[in-house]
């Protein structure tokens, strides 16, 4: 397949200002006329023949102002339309296609779902609606007539603002014109035919103009969409409040479809979303769930101007809008919720998934040089590497001047379809300062280990810091620079207080740059060997080696002022026991001792101070964690165990403390899914799980209690996963019951395929397969999809990973039947195979023959070609 390359990058030959669109659903042959004003680009070639994209097309009529292309002057076919000799001079340009919403499985472009028309145009799926310049620098302004049959779509929606609507007399249809006054890129497209239910409120912004905000939802389920509704309006406050940055049109409308291949997308003033992204209830959503809309409904609000207002030069720029404005919504949700909490769960999931891409055959820069398929780059490096960068630049130059650096990117770049260049150009400009050796995190892969040495000196009482850094080799690039690290830092003396930790290198926001190979920092004045804080707030996205012992991490754990950091204590001294068990080495009775009866006291004197961060503190390291941590030669069998068996120790070391906790954060019945309620009921399902873990019966008992009295659905999903890890009839009963009551829920039984296809047994493989024939799946439901197989591949490491290779051949199985509906789909489940090369030999043979019968089946998706490709290189 051809690769795209960023070194290639020119404008194109021809702009297109204005497009008329009218669209005539229909649910097998939808018509599309298309009025393109369209004019040469003075930065293009003077001769160049017009070539705009198309993909599954079927053109009908062809016109050049007003005049029908006589046969000889063009040539058209699905993928493209070529004018070999257009007008030098502005000219319109009108098109006539026909599409099939009915059977577009792959949704991308006009499809149905649940009856429902609806689009989705980010990257390339505009050019299946008709022949466009599909391409996000050709940017202009959008007309949409919208027309369907009033029984079949009484509600029609498109960008920006309704400018008229009515009936087409006596044919029983009607229409809706949508206008959108800001010029926007092809992918920001979408409209929306269909019977829902809204509900709305109305909005003032900070200037005094009135909006409405509505979102829209399968008939009957208006009431479960009260909270996505209310993160839209605390998400357009926080905006204003934050960045100073309005909206701006009259209506901003949230559409919720069933069938959606990602979260949910920033169309201009009309976004669709995933339906699991908008609707909740306490008795169907989890506190995850909240979480989930919350942070999801900001993220697409707030691409208003990350991403629309300022948009990308071409899809290489990808985390300019991305990368941004996870860090925006990363942003809200800790001022909404609480920061370190926030911090902790944005770096668990930094970990779990970009860590394990940059360490895989998948593994490429946040900005990329090149591609294949650019939907297979909306990955965890673009997105929440990508947001680390932005995280990173502000702790190095500071709040004030980062928030002057965004104003002046805003007031630069509004209205144009910007680069990473443009953005990082306004921080040099604020700050006067050099961001060339900062700009190589967007070119160079990889995650940098840095390892840190201290040493304290009695007589003179200083300490040093000798820091080494190394980033391992990735694909395509086999040597590596240093890269600039921002290390912000303390000290900690033994007995707990903090110490004086400034110095000429230390910058007024704390920051060490660390942006040499090798480099080292003394303090002066320490007046006891102290133990030191590195990385911050995890100040950097990188793995650091620290010389301290399990005694000294014990020390942050108790006494460091950053949240982070004593979080990241206990996880290390747990992780090191972890990988020691895996290994089959022996562990000291004394570093185990030490690191429970550390967790005993946390629980005694802090957990009920913040129970949300006593959650995370009480929670192991997953089983992918540690495969991470170990890195080669990977047996999960081993790992497994060794989890299992350190959260038996646990349990029984901490019991008294663990019940007294869990009787104490006993469910109250009244279920908010604020931050610190939420934070009380992750603390007593840890505790519950850790209980399990130390005596099943008494685990059994516990959970099925907890199962059968649970008032909300974060409860009782949580007893459910502990009575997964206990086979036998009170977990099966539990299936059944849980089945029955919510069978005809789909969101909540896909919780169910997931909570079974995550059970570590052997038998789990042929429950999967047995579940793909229950009435409530569907292999062309993404959500179902993801739920059951996803779920599988992505959370069950054992059985995925089964020594006998049955795991991978499933998956490839279902990979290529997916592929023939839905590409994107199955490039996603594919990705699964990331972490193959680190597997003991046995299963990477396996997984490698599963990978090489993918690659080599004839007509494969470009999505899934691709990935399988760079997986075996
Ligand atoms: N921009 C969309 C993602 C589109 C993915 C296309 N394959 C959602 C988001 O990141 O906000
Ligand atoms: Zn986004």
């Amino acid at each position: 397949a051809q690769i795209v390359r960023l070194e290639d990058y020119r404008p194109g030959d021809f702009l297109i200002d204005r497009v008329e669109l009218d669209v005539r659903l229909h649910p097998t042959a939808t018509r599309i006329t298309a009025i393109l004003a369209l004019r040469p680009n003075p930065e293009g070639r003077a001769d160049a023949p017009l070539r705009l994209d198309g993909d599954e097309l079927k053109l009908k009529a062809l016109a050049i102002d007003g005049r029908a292309l006589p046969a000889g002057e063009f040539e058209a076919s699905p993928q493209e339309l070529v004018i070999a000799q257009p007008p030098r001079r502005p000219f319109t340009l009108t098109i006539e296609t026909e599409i099939d919403p009915t059977s577009n499985t792959k949704l991308m472009g006009l499809y149905r779902s649940s009856g429902n028309y609806c689009t989705q145009c980010e990257a390339e799926g505009f050019r299946r609606i008709t022949y466009f310049l599909d391409r996000p620098d050709v940017m202009a302004v959008y007309t949409t007539r919208i027309e369907a049959g009033r029984d079949e779509a009484p509600v029609l929606l498109g960008n920006g603002n309704l400018v008229e609507s009515g009936d087409v007399d006596g044919t029983g249809r009607h229409f809706a014109v949508w206008h959108d006054p800001h010029p926007k890129p092809s992918y920001l497209f979408a409209l929306v035919g269909g019977r829902l239910g809204k509900i709305a409120k109305p909005f003032t912004t900070m200037s005094g103009r009135e909006v409405e905000l509505a979102v829209y939802v399968e008939p009957g389920k208006e009431n479960r969409a009260d909270y996505a509704l209310d993160a839209l309006e605390r998400s357009m406050r926080w905006d204003e409040r934050v960045f100073d940055r309005e909206y701006d049109l009259d209506v901003f409308n949230i559409v919720a479809v069933s069938d959606f291949n990602m979260g949910a997308m920033e169309n201009k003033g009309l976004n669709i979303f995933n339906d699991k992204y908008v609707l909740a209830s306490p008795e169907m959503a989890t506190d995850a769930d909240y979480a989930n809309i919350e942070a999801i409904i900001a993220h697409e609000y707030f691409h208003n101007w990350s991403g629309n207002r300022v948009t990308c030069r071409d899809w290489f720029q990808l985390c300019l809008k991305e990368g941004l404005t996870v860090f925006r919504d990363q942003e809200f949700s800790s001022d909404e919720r609480s920061r370190p909490v926030h911090r902790i769960a944005e770096v668990k999931t930094l970990r779990a998934r970009q860590f394990v891409e940059d360490a895989g055959p998948l593994a490429h820069p946040v900005r990329p040089a090149q591609y294949r398929e650019i939907n297979n780059f909306y990955t965890a490096t673009v997105y929440e590497k990508g947001a680390e960068i932005v995280r990173m630049l502000k702790t190095i130059i500071g709040d004030e001047d980062f928030r002057r650096g965004m104003d002046l990117y805003f007031e630069r770049c509004d209205g144009t379809a910007a680069t990473v260049e443009d953005f990082l150009r306004a921080f040099a400009d604020v700050t006067g300062r050099d961001l060339s050796h900062f700009a190589r995190w967007y070119v160079q892969s990889g995650t940098p280990r840095v390892t840190v040495r201290g040493a304290y000196d009695e007589g003179a009482k200083t300490y040093r810091l000798d820091f080494e850094q190394v980033t391992p080799p990735t694909p395509g690039q086999p040597v590596k620079e240093p890269m600039a690290i921002p290390v912000v830092l303390g000290l900690v003396a033994r007995d707990g207080r903090p110490l004086q930790a400034t110095g000429e290198r230390v910058s007024r926001h704390g920051v060490f740059m660390l942006d040499k190979t090798t480099d080292s920092l003394t303090f002066e004045d320490v007046a006891t060997p102290p133990v030191p804080s590195v990385f911050r707030g995890f100040s950097a996205p990188v793995k650091t080696s620290l010389d301290l012992s399990n005694e000294e991490l014990l020390v942050l754990l108790r006494h460091d002022t950053d949240a982070f950091n004593r979080w990241e204590a206990s996880q290390t001294v747990a992780m090191r026991l972890l990988v020691s068990l895996s290994k089959g080495d022996p562990i000291l009775d004394e570093d185990m001792l030490g690191l429970s009866s550390a967790l005993n006291s946390f629980i005694s004197n802090d957990a009920m101070r913040d129970p949300a961060f006593a959650a995370l503190v009480l929670t192991l390291p997953s089983e992918a964690d540690i495969a991470q941590e170990i890195g080669r030669d990977i047996d999960p069998d081993a790992i497994h165990h060794a989890r299992i068996e350190m959260r038996r120790r646990i349990g029984q070391a901490c019991r008294g403390n663990l019940q007294e906790l869990y009787t104490g954060l006993a469910d109250t019945g009244a279920y908010s899914p604020d931050a610190a309620s939420a934070g009380r009921r992750a603390l007593r399902n840890v505790t519950l799980d850790l209980l399990a873990g130390a005596d099943p019966d008494l685990g059994e008992r516990t959970a099925r209690e907890q199962f059968e009295s649970a008032s909300n659905m974060t409860d009782r999903l949580a007893s459910l996963n502990v009575l997964m890890t206990l086979p036998g009839d009170a977990r099966e009963h539990a299936i059944d019951t849980f089945e029955e009551r919510y069978r005809d829920e789909p969101l909540v039984l896909d919780k169910w395929f997931t909570l079974q296809a995550a059970i570590p047994e052997d038998a789990t493989l042929k429950r999967v397969r047995r579940l793909m024939s229950h009435p409530g799946f569907s292999i062309s439901n993404p959500n179902r999809v993801r739920s059951l197989v996803g779920s599988f591949a992505m959370l069950n490491q054992m059985q995925f990973n089964r020594a006998d290779g049955s795991g991978y051949d499933f998956l490839a199985e279902i990979v290529l039947r997916v592929d023939e509906l839905n590409p994107q789909l199955a490039a996603r489940l594919l990705t699964a195979f990331g972490t193959w090369r680190m597997m003991e030999k046995m299963r990477r043979s396996h997984a490698k023959n599963a990978l090489l019968r993918i690659a080599g089946k004839p007509n494969l998706s470009r999505d899934v070609s691709d990935i399988a490709q760079r997986s075996l290189e």
